[in-house]
């Protein structure tokens, strides 16, 4: 009888571990033992590419037939596949390496054609067949995360991302991103993660950020000109009217004595004709107005729950 009763709790468990969550917008598929994501808003296959890399997945191919079959069918429209010739014309193969020649691949009558030259990207039909088109073209497309035991997951933070750190003055996860991008590619990263750009919204929160940023000098930095540090304050290109990316004002965190713009700021020093619509702060704690195209570090912040389905929050 216990026998019985460990063998069923073992089995409960397993299942469980089985049907493990990656993220709310991803679906486990026993079938190809991973998660899919359907991206339904139409990108460009570099663009499709990154957002699924920064979800920490990667765009999703027809490597074998459980793939085909699973893939195939779940859009009305042509959807990107991750098979490509990016890095030399006509070596087509998947994002994880799997040569064109080795996948089931039915062609579309006339395909493929490489059009004037132009085309190094792969769609498949609705009906399962294929053509390669020109990668600026925009279509929807599906991101895989392959199950893998060894995954450990961060459960303070709700994420696999090992580099967010929670913080209990606060109640948020933090991560700093070390490597410099305009402010723009900044705010989808940290989307991407599940994540959002920082917003200090409390005085603990400004320190817990100047904190972090004293631990990353500038110095270790990749490829950043400045030592701003990107955060989710913006003023929608209309120079003045500042508001957090969750739309608080600004004017309203610094009456409050959440923040202080540093002295002087906000300024209207251009560059390449460009003003400073972003914010950042600095190893002090101030705020600054930043140019949003010049690449900067910058600090994502995310909740533990914020990845989860909301039926478990
Ligand atoms: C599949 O769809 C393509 C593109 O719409 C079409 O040209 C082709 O004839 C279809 N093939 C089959 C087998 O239905
Ligand atoms: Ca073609």
């Amino acid at each position: 009888m216990s026998i019985t009763i460990f063998i069923l709790i073992t089995l409960y468990f397993t299942a469980k571990i089985d049907c493990l969550k990656y993220r709310y917008d991803y679906a486990y598929h026993p079938e190809i033992e991973g998660w899919l994501k359907q991206n339904i808003i139409p990108a460009t296959w570099h663009q499709a590419r990154l957002r699924c890399h920064l979800e920490g997945a990667e765009l999703a191919s027809p490597i074998d037939n459980g793939f085909l079959k699973t893939l195939k069918g779940r859009s009305q429209i042509p959807t990107w596949t991750g098979v490509h010739s990016f890095f030399s014309k006509g070596d087509y193969s998947s994002i994880e390496g799997v040569p064109l020649l080795r996948m089931p691949i039915s062609w579309a009558p006339g395909e493929p054609d490489n059009h004037e030259d132009k085309e190094q990207c792969i769609i498949m039909m609705p009906n399962g067949t294929f053509a390669d088109v020109c990668c600026d073209e925009m279509f929807p497309y599906i991101c895989f995360r392959k199950k893998s035991t060894s995954v450990s997951v961060n459960v303070a933070c709700g994420t696999v991302d090992s580099r967010y750190a929670y913080e209990t003055r606060t109640g948020s996860c933090y991560k700093f991103h070390d490597h410099a991008q305009t402010w723009n590619r900044a705010y989808m990263t940290c989307e991407a993660e599940g994540a959002h750009l920082a917003i200090m919204d409390t005085a603990a929160e400004t320190q817990v950020l100047k904190e972090i940023i004293s631990e990353h000098p500038k110095t270790k930095i990749y490829g950043a000109k400045y030592d701003h540090v990107l955060v989710g304050f913006h003023d929608w290109g209309d120079a003045g009217v500042w508001t957090t990316i969750h739309g608080q004002s600004i004017e309203d965190l610094v009456h409050t004595g959440v923040i202080n713009w540093a002295s002087g700021e906000p300024n209207s020093g251009t560059f390449n004709g460009l003003g400073q619509s972003c914010g950042s702060i600095r190893s002090d704690g101030d705020l600054y107005n930043f140019w949003c195209h010049v690449p900067a570090a910058f600090i994502c912040e995310k909740t533990q729950l914020s990845l989860e389905n909301e039926g478990n929050n």
